[in-house]
C-alpha cells in the first residue's frame, strides 16, 4: 500500500488498530497498572501482607536472571526471556496462582568502573543513569512486575545483607560428620572443652589470640589465605584464569601475568561438593546444565598412595590404583614442595641424557624448568595434544608393590591444584603418560590385558591401552595378586591392601576449587571485615552494616612496571586512609582497626537476590521466615524448595548457579531459610541471533542500510557478505525494542518474539517479519471493534457449532501450551481461531469475543485490556480467570459408519467425519465383529463410501 493510500484508508477507518493507536493504548494501560498496583503480589505477612484470599491460592515465584544495566541499553535479544516469563506469569495468574514476578538490577560491575577510571564519573552516577534508561525500555514492554519488590545490588539497603551473609559464612565452619555448616562458636566450644583437639602439636589452651585465629581460619567457610593468583602488574590487578591468554598475558592490555601468592579471601565451597552434586538430582533443570555442574564439581573416586623417596614419601592421587604394578616413573608438579627436598647435588650415575635437559645439575634443571612452567596457564599446561615437556629431578622413589626404583620427574602436565600435585605414571594405560614416556624413553609395563591383538609388550605399542573393560595381568607379588581380576575388583583389592599396610587409602577427589572471593577493585561490596593490631580478622556486627563504599579520588588500581613481578596490588579503597583506619568498639572497648580494602566479586550480589524479592524492605532480618517458607519452602515434588521458574541464558550454567546454590545451603544449614536450593526449575532460553554484513575487508557494516537484490546484499553499492551472528553494537546489527515499539507497538513485539520458534531454540531476528503479528492484532481488533465508529460490534446471539469447536479447541490447545511454555504454538492456535472468526464474518457473539480476549491477554496484555474494557468490564483483564475448554467441543465430532457383509449390517464404527477411504477400509477390516462374521473367508472386493458405508464382498 502506498503512503497516500494508507493515509486515505486510515481516515476512512479512524478506529483501526495502528501503531499510533497501540502507542496510546499501551501508555494508558501501563499508567493504569502502575497506579493500581495491578501486579502487586501479596505476602502472607510483613509490610507487603495482602489479601488473605489471594495468599491462600497456590503460589508461583517466577524469576529472570536479572540484567546488568549496561550503557548500551537493550536490544531486541535481551527481553526474550523477560517477555517469556511475563507471558507465563500472566497465564499462571489467570489460572489461580498468587504470582510473584519482579526484576532487579545486578549493578556492580567492571564496565562502570572502567568508565569511571576513564572519565572520573562516579560509577554510581553512570550506573544509575543506565538503570533509568533500561527501566524505561522495559516499562514500554508492559512487563507485569511487582515494582515494590525491585532493587539494585548497589543499594546499601541491599548490600547490607550481602555483607551480613558474608559475616554468617565467615562465622561458620563445616562439620563433616553432621554434613552441615555450624556456627564457629560451637567449634570454639569444642576446642575449649577439649572435645576436639586443635590441629598441630600445641594445645588450644596454649595458643594466643592470633594463633587461635589462624587455627579457626582453617575451618571457617570464608577464610583468608595466601592463594596463588594471576598477578598482572601492568593492570595493577589480579585476573581470573579466563582473563589470561594462552601465552600467559592479560587479555585486556596484553601485559605479562605472573603467578604470585597473595592474601585473599576464599569461600570454602569445596566443603559442599558432595551436597552440590547430590541435590542436583531433585532439581528440574536441563540435563545439559546438570552435566556441566557435575563436570565442574568433578567427583573422582580413587586412592592416595605413598611412594617412599629416601626418608620422605610422595603421596599421589590416582583413579587407577589397580594399575599400580604398571607405575614405572613418577611426576611432580613443578611447584610441588617436595621437589627441593629430593633433588640430589649431582645426577646419579648413568642418567639418560634426555632426562637432564642438557643441564649440569638437577638443581639447575629444576630451576630452569620451573621458570618455564610458571609462564604457562593451567589450560595450556593440560592440553592433551601438546608436546610433553619435563625434567628428571635426579631422585628415585620406590613403587610399593613392584619394589622397582622409579625415576621422579617434574612436568607441567601435572598441576599443583589437583589431587596431591603428584602422580604415579602408568604409561601403558594412560595416554599422557604414554606420550611422556615415549619422549623421555621411559619403560612401560602392561598390566591390563589389551582386548585387541597387540599383545602385552607395551614397548611395541602405538598408543596406551586405556580401557576399563579388561582383566589385570603382570600384577602379583608375594603378598597380593590382581591377575585375572576386572578393573573394579582390582581397585577394591588394591585399596584394601594399601590401607592395611598404612601406605594408602581410598579417597574422593574433586575438581572443584575454593572460590577466590577478593577483587582489587572499587565498584563492589566492601568486606565487613577489620584487622586488629595483630592482623587478626574480625567481622563487623550487624549494627555496623551496611559498610558503605567510601568516596575516593581515583578509581583505578595502582599499576606498576608490567615486567616487575615483585610488586603487589594496591587497591582503590586503600587510598582513603580515613576510611581504612578506624576506631571501633567490637565489644571489648574502642580499639584501632584497619579495614579490608579488597571488594567482593561481581557474583556476590546475585548469590541471594531471590530472597530479597520476597521481603524487599526488611531492615531487621534477611527475610521473614514465614514469607520465605511461603514462596520458597520445600513442597511436594520440590524437596529442597526454591523458585518455581528461573529463566536465563545457558552461559550461566556453572558459576552463578553454583555460587547461589552454595550460599543457599549455608543459609539453610544455619537456619535462616527453609529452602536448601535457590532455583527449583531452570529454563534456558535460546538466543536471538542477527545477520551480520561484512565488507570486503571483513568489517561489519550497518545492517539497517543493506540493500538486497536477487539474493545478493549491497552496502553503498558494494557487495557484502552475510552471516548469522550475535546481535550487538559492535557488529552494527542491533535492533532496539524501542524502534519496534514505535513502529508497531509493544504487543506486536511481544507476539513476534514469542512466535519466532520454541523458546529454548536460537532464532534469527527478521524485522521484516514483525508485521505478520501486527496484522494478527489488527484482525483481532476488527473482529470486535468497528473501525469506522470505534464501537464494539459483539452480539448476544449464540455461536454456531463450528465456531464453538474452533473456540474450545483454541482454549484447550493454547491453555496447555502457555502452561508448558510453548508460546509459539499457543500463538499459532490463537491465530487459527482468529482466522476462523475473520472468515466466518459478521458480528461476534459476546460468548466468543470475551474468551478470545482472555486467550490473548497473557501474550498481548495492552490490547487485551483495551478490548476487555470496551466489552464493558470495569476491572482489569489481568486477574480474570483463564477460560476453560468444554471437552464436548474439544473432542472431534464423530459419525457412525455402517459395515455390511453381503449387504447385511455386521458392525457400526464411530469415526471422524474427515476420514479417508483407505483409513476407513483398514478400520473396518480390523473390526472384531467383521472378522468374526468373515470367519476366515477371503475377500473379493471392498466398496468404501467414507464416512458412511463399507461394503465387503467375501471370496
Ligand atoms: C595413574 C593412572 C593410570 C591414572 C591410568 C589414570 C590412568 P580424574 O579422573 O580427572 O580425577 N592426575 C592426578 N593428579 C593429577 C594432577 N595434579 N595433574 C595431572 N594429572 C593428575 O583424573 C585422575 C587421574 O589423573 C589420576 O589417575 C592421575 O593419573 C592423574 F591408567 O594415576 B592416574
Amino acid at each position: 500500500m502506498s503512503e497516500t493510500n494508507s493515509a486515505a484508508a486510515e481516515s476512512a477507518a479512524p478506529h483501526r488498530y495502528t501503531a499510533a493507536m497501540a502507542a496510546d493504548i499501551e501508555a494508558r494501560w501501563q499508567d493504569f497498572w502502575d497506579a493500581e498496583g495491578t501486579y502487586a503480589a501479596p505476602n502472607p505477612s510483613g509490610d507487603l501482607a495482602g489479601d488473605p484470599a489471594v495468599v491462600a491460592r497456590p503460589k508461583k515465584f517466577i524469576m529472570d536472571m536479572f540484567p546488568y544495566p549496561s550503557g548500551a541499553g537493550l536490544h531486541v535479544g535481551h527481553p526474550l526471556g523477560y517477555i517469556a516469563t511475563d507471558v507465563f506469569a500472566r497465564h499462571q495468574r489467570m489460572s489461580g496462582h498468587n504470582v510473584l514476578h519482579t526484576l532487579g538490577f545486578d549493578a556492580f560491575g567492571l564496565p562502570a568502573e572502567q568508565y569511571a577510571v576513564q572519565t572520573g564519573t562516579h560509577p554510581r552516577t553512570s550506573t544509575e543513569a543506565n538503570m533509568e534508561n533500561m527501566k524505561a525500555q522495559l516499562r514500554r514492554l508492559g512487563l507485569g512486575h511487582d515494582k515494590r519488590r525491585s532493587f539494585a545490588t548497589i543499594d546499601p539497603d541491599y548490600y547490607k545483607w550481602t555483607q551480613w551473609i558474608f559475616v554468617q559464612i565467615f562465622n561458620s565452619w563445616y562439620d563433616s560428620e553432621a554434613k552441615k555448616a555450624r556456627p564457629i562458636t560451637e567449634l570454639v566450644a569444642q576446642f575449649d572443652s577439649g572435645e576436639r583437639q586443635a590441629p598441630g602439636t600445641r594445645a588450644w589452651s596454649e595458643l594466643d589470640a592470633a594463633e587461635r585465629a589462624e587455627v579457626l581460619g582453617g575451618y571457617r567457610l570464608a577464610y583468608a589465605s595466601d592463594a596463588p593468583v594471576n598477578w598482572c602488574p601492568g593492570l595493577g590487578t589480579v585476573l581470573a584464569n579466563e582473563e589470561v591468554t594462552a601465552d600467559g598475558r592479560s587479555e585486556r592490555g596484553n601485559f605479562p601475568v605472573f603467578k604470585a601468592k597473595l592474601r585473599q579471601w576464599n569461600m570454602r565451597i569445596t566443603a559442599y561438593a558432595d551436597r552440590l552434586l547430590d541435590d542436583l538430582d531433585a532439581l528440574d533443570w536441563p540435563e545439559a546444565i546438570k552435566l556441566q555442574q557435575r563436570n565442574w564439581i568433578g567427583r573422582s573416586e580413587g586412592a592416595r598412595v605413598d611412594f617412599a623417596v629416601g626418608d620422605d614419601a610422595i603421596t599421589v592421587f590416582t583413579t587407577r590404583q589397580d594399575t599400580l604394578f604398571g607405575a614405572t616413573y613418577m611426576v611432580l608438579a613443578p611447584e610441588h614442595e617436595l621437589v627441593d627436598t629430593i633433588v640430589p647435588a649431582a645426577w646419579p650415575e648413568g642418567t639418560h641424557e634426555v632426562w637432564t635437559g642438557g643441564h649440569a645439575t638437577p638443581a639447575e634443571a629444576v630451576a630452569k624448568y620451573r621458570a618455564f612452567a610458571a609462564s604457562k596457564s593451567d589450560v595450556e599446561r593440560q592440553a592433551d595434544a601438546k608436546e610433553k615437556t619435563g625434567v628428571f629431578t635426579g631422585a628415585y622413589a620406590v613403587n610399593p608393590v613392584s619394589g622397582d626404583q622409579v625415576p621422579v620427574f617434574i612436568a607441567d602436565y601435572v598441576l599443583m591444584g589437583y589431587g596431591t600435585g603428584a602422580i604415579m605414571a602408568v604409561p601403558a594405560h594412560d595416554t599422557r603418560d604414554f606420550a611422556f614416556a615415549r619422549a623421555f624413553e621411559l619403560p612401560m609395563r602392561c598390566v591390563v590385558q589389551p582386548s585387541d591383538d597387540r599383545g602385552t609388550d607395551a614397548s611395541a605399542w602405538d598408543e596406551a591401552f586405556a580401557s576399563y573393560d579388561a582383566k589385570l595381568v603382570n600384577s602379583a607379588n608375594a603378598e597380593i595378586s590382581l591377575d585375572g581380576l576386572g578393573v573394579a575388583e582390582a581397585k577394591e583389592k588394591m585399596t584394601e591392601w594399601l590401607a592395611g599396610r598404612g601406605i594408602g587409602e581410598g579417597t574422593v577427589n574433586f575438581r572443584l576449587r575454593d572460590w577466590l572471593f577478593s577483587r582489587q577493585r572499587y565498584w563492589g561490596e566492601p568486606f565487613p571485615i577489620v584487622y586488629d593490631e595483630d592482623g587478626v580478622a574480625h567481622s563487623l556486627p550487624a549494627s555496623m552494616l551496611p559498610l558503605e563504599l567510601p568516596e575516593v579520588e581515583d578509581y583505578s588500581p595502582r599499576t606498576f612496571d608490567p615486567d616487575d613481578a615483585n610488586t603487589s596490588p594496591e587497591t582503590p579503597l586503600s587510598r582513603n586512609e580515613d576510611w581504612v583506619n578506624v576506631t571501633l568498639d567490637l565489644g571489648d572497648g574502642p580499639k584501632r582497626y584497619r579495614r579490608e580494602t579488597n571488594t567482593m566479586p561481581n557474583w556476590a550480589g546475585s548469590c541471594w537476590y531471590e530472597l530479597r524479592y520476597l521481603d524487599p524492605h526488611n531492615s531487621e532480618k534477611l527475610v521473614d521466615p514465614a514469607i520465605e517458607q511461603y514462596w520458597m519452602g520445600p513442597r511436594e515434588g520440590q524437596p529442597h524448595g526454591g523458585v518455581d521458574l528461573y529463566v536465563g541464558g545457558a552461559e550461566h550454567a556453572v558459576l552463578h548457579l553454583l555460587y547461589a546454590r552454595f550460599w543457599s545451603k549455608v543459609l539453610f544449614d544455619l537456619g535462616h531459610v527453609s529452602s536448601a536450593e535457590p532455583f527449583h526449575k531452570l529454563y534456558n532460553q535460546g538466543m536471538i541471533q542477527a545477520y551480520v554484513y561484512r565488507d570486503a575487508r571483513g568489517f561489519p557494516v550497518p545492517a539497517a542500510e543493506i540493500e538486497e537484490r536477487d539474493g545478493q546484499f549491497f552496502f553503498e553499492g558494494e557487495p557484502v557478505k552475510r552471516e548469522l551472528g550475535k546481535m550487538g553494537k559492535s557488529l552494527k546489527n542491533a535492533v532496539t525494542p524501542d524502534e519496534i515499539c514505535s513502529e508497531y507497538g509493544a504487543d506486536t513485539l511481544r507476539l513476534y518474539e514469542m512466535a519466532m520458534g520454541p523458546l529454548d531454540v536460537s532464532r534469527p531476528w527478521d524485522t521484516r517479519a514483525v508485521v505478520g503479528q501486527y496484522r494478527l492484532l489488527q484482525r483481532l481488533w476488527r473482529n470486535i471493534v468497528d473501525e469506522t465508529t470505534g464501537e464494539v460490534t459483539v452480539t448476544d446471539a449464540e455461536p454456531d457449532e463450528a465456531t464453538l469447536r474452533a473456540l474450545h479447541k483454541a482454549i484447550d490447545g493454547a491453555g496447555g501450551d502457555l502452561a508448558e511454555m510453548r508460546f509459539n504454538t499457543a500463538i499459532a492456535k490463537i491465530t487459527e481461531l482468529n482466522n476462523h472468526l475473520t472468515k466466518a464474518g459478521g458480528a461476534l457473539p459476546r460468548t466468543v469475543a470475551e474468551p478470545l480476549v482472555l486467550l490473548v491477554a497473557p501474550l498481548a496484555p495492552h490490547i487485551a485490556e483495551e478490548l476487555w474494557c470496551k466489552l464493558g468490564h470495569l476491572d482489569s483483564v489481568v486477574h480474570q480467570d483463564f477460560p476453560v475448554a468444554d471437552p464436548a467441543y474439544v473432542v472431534d465430532e464423530t459419525v457412525t459408519c455402517v459395515v455390511q457383509i453381503k449387504g447385511k449390517v455386521k458392525a457400526r464404527l464411530e469415526i471422524p467425519p474427515t476420514i479417508s477411504d483407505e483409513e476407513l477400509e483398514k478400520l473396518a477390516l480390523a473390526d472384531e465383529a467383521v472378522l468374526a462374521a468373515l470367519d476366515g473367508a477371503g475377500i473379493r472386493k471392498v466398496i468404501v463410501r467414507a464416512p458412511k458405508l463399507v461394503n465387503i464382498v467375501p471370496a
